[in-house]
């Protein structure tokens, strides 16, 4: 059996930290394969960033068994490398690892590929990444440990809130779930920094996978509730990852039809081709499409047009501003209009006050969501009675 496993944030590592801390972190990752590989195997550096595994046929007993296991084993070593950082002196540093595996002649798949951008070429890029992957190597492992609510004091952890989008009638489409990072003194901090700091170093689909894993973990555990999870145009082409969760999907297609995937925008589609056909596939198992925030980052109308979402949320800067005058009011109102001319069930977000909840109403969007309706919290709303049919025309509360 040959197995080569590559460092693919190595070149990053390189830039950020210097090629010294670089090899200690292929060094380390030496350490963990020798230690869990059976005796007999061997493990030599075939390039800078690649290690290069053989066993001997009797060592690993290759056969059917072997063959079908070894991608998966690959993949969960290499996804909790992920999460388990490498210390150096320059800090802990996550190594994004993808393995090539052959069994006898066969050339297999890319297993656990990287997704994610190059460091950039700015002067300042070294530093960011640096302060990104201090942010990272403190958050990642805590998605080892699913938490139901903020760790005691002393320790970071990842928190689940939940906001509901209600009818202006009454009624919910669905219940959102939003990741909030608590700091070690307990308070919930905005999750923007890590978001937009995993997206940078190409981490973003580990978070976006296990919020999904956790939102059909609580779409299983209650039936007739309609679920989101927020998912990074990123993790789109990420494909690899989220083969689990499909084929958990494929099994429940009732759980599959109350789940609904907000595609939001910070980062640009790195393989549009690629996120077209996972939109495609997940929509195909049943699930609702949202794109989230339409009208700033990067979703553009021909988003719009290629994704053809089930529902498209606007961005809250639009009804910020459509209190301010009637240009800015009509300004929101078009894009209302726009965003049912495809056929989409609208939302608008941020409603904060009476006055914002009117102008929606008016422009015709049928679905609000801000702190006037629900403040996001803890609380799982739906247990409390406040729940959609699956069917979101038919939605009551
Ligand atoms: O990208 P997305 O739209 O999913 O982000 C939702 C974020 O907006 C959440 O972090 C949530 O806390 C926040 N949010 C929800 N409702 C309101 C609101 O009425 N006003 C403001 N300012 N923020 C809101
Ligand atoms: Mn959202």
């Amino acid at each position: 059996m040959r197995l080569s496993l590559s460092i693919c944030n190595y070149a990053h590592i390189g830039r950020a930290y210097g090629s010294v801390v670089a090899d200690m972190v292929v060094e380390e990752i030496r350490g963990r394969l020798v230690d869990v590989l059976p005796t007999g195997g061997l493990v030599r550096a075939a390039g800078p960033e690649t290690l290069f595994v053989t066993m001997s046929d009797e060592g690993c007993g290759v056969g059917g068994v072997v063959a079908e296991f070894l991608p998966r084993w690959v993949a969960s070593f290499c996804s909790a490398t992920l999460v388990r950082p490498v210390s150096t002196e320059a800090g802990a540093l996550c190594v994004w690892l993808s393995g090539e595996g052959a069994l006898g002649s066969d050339e297999g798949e890319r297993i656990f590929p990287f997704c994610g951008p190059p460091i950039g070429s700015e002067p300042d890029a070294a530093a960011l990444y640096r302060a990104d992957m201090a942010l990272a190597a403190e958050v990642l492992p805590l998605l080892l440990a699913p938490q139901a609510g903020p760790a005691p004091k002393g320790d970071r952890s990842l928190v689940l809130y939940w906001q509901p989008v209600v009818g202006a009638q009454g009624g919910v489409l669905y219940h959102e779930a939003l990741s909030r990072p608590c700091g070690p003194d307990g308070a919930v901090q905005s999750p923007e920094p890590l978001l937009l700091a995993l997206e940078r170093l190409g981490f973003a689909c580990l978070l976006d996978r296990h919020v999904v894993s956790a939102v059909i973990d609580e779409l299983e555990a209650a039936p007739g509730v309609v679920l989101a999870a927020n998912v990074s145009a990123q993790s789109l082409s990420c494909t690899y990852m989220w083969s689990e969760v499909l084929e958990r999907l494929e099994r429940r297609p009732d759980v599959a039809r109350r789940l609904v995937w907000e595609i939001t925008e910070t980062a640009l589609v790195a393989d549009m081709n690629r996120a077209v056909a996972f939109v495609a596939r997940v929509r195909a198992l049943g699930c609702r499409i949202a794109v989230d925030d339409f009208g700033v980052g990067f979703t553009s109308i021909r988003q719009l047009i290629i994704f053809s979402p089930d529902i498209i949320k606007i961005d809250r800067l639009f009804l910020d501003r459509a209190v301010l005058g009637p240009r800015d009011a009509a300004i929101f109102r078009q894009l209302v209009e726009l965003a049912r001319s495809f056929g989409a069930e609208v939302v608008a977000e941020g409603i904060e006050t009476r006055a914002q909840a009117e102008i929606v109403e008016a422009a015709g969007a049928v679905w609000q969501q801000g702190y006037l309706h629900a403040m996001p919290s803890l609380t799982r709303l739906w247990r409390q009675g406040w729940t959609a049919l699956s069917d979101a025309a038919g939605a009551v509360r």
